[in-house]
């Protein structure tokens, strides 16, 4: 007899609604890190990781890169999904299976069965990089949940709101922590304060965030 005790079977995840539409499932990602990560390194190598430009002429803080039909892109001109990328010309990566595999089967544990995400933008923070409080509403479907995994080194995380004044809550979200982000919360703010260094056995000095979306 042989037992197979990867997150997401045999161990029961530890469930956390921060709000109604908000589930944090700690640890559902942390078996298959490794394969997230050879996969975020595939992706890379086609579609590099970069540090975009705000439409007011900020650089964000985080590199990013992105995966699937769509990525989600910023330059001076706005906000947008993208089916090239604009750094090479050529279309995005393709969605690696790990990737979808996970998502829908996040999706599921919150109630939202066959979730099919369309983009993947892929978010890497070095010390001091931080994503101010924002919404995510450049996506068509808001009926459709996004499922974020978080990778590597922890970060403190801010929910807010619908509105930009309401105050928000903080969570820590470290390796291998997935949230599904659906119904009413899907346009409230949110962000995550300055990373701090550290060392993480996976990643070494960074964290990586996986937003998976139905964008079209
Ligand atoms: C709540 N990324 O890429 S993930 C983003 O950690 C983004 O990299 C953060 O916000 C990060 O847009 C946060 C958690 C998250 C993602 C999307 C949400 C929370 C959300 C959409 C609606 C509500
Ligand atoms: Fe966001």
């Amino acid at each position: 007899m042989t037992f197979e005790l990867f997150d997401g079977e045999g161990v029961e995840p530890r469930r956390e609604i921060i709000a109604e539409g908000a589930l944090v499932l700690r640890g559902f990602a942390s078996g298959t890190g490794p394969a997230l990560l050879a996969a975020i390194d595939l992706v890379a190598s086609q579609s590099p990781f970069r540090f975009m430009e705000t439409p007011g002429g900020h650089t964000m803080s985080a590199a990013m890169t992105c995966c699937g039909e769509l990525g989600w892109v910023t330059d001076r001109r706005g906000y947008r999904y993208e089916a090239m990328d604009p750094v090479t010309g050529q279309a995005w990566p393709r969605m690696p299976e790990v990737f979808l595999k996970l998502a829908a089967e996040a999706a599921s544990e919150a109630g939202f069965d066959d979730f099919v995400p369309d983009a993947c933008l892929i978010n890497r923070y070095q010390p001091g990089a931080k994503m101010g409080l924002h919404q995510d509403r450049d996506e068509r479907d808001f009926s459709q949940p996004i499922v974020s995994v978080s990778l590597g080194l922890p970060i403190v995380f801010q929910f807010g709101g619908p509105r930009r004044n309401d105050p928000p809550v903080r969570v820590t979200l470290g390796h291998g922590d997935v949230v599904v982000w659906g119904g009413p919360v899907r346009r409230n703010y949110h962000g995550v304060l300055t990373l701090k260094a550290g060392d993480h056995p996976l990643t070494g000095g960074y964290r990586y965030n996986l937003t998976f979306r139905k964008a079209s």
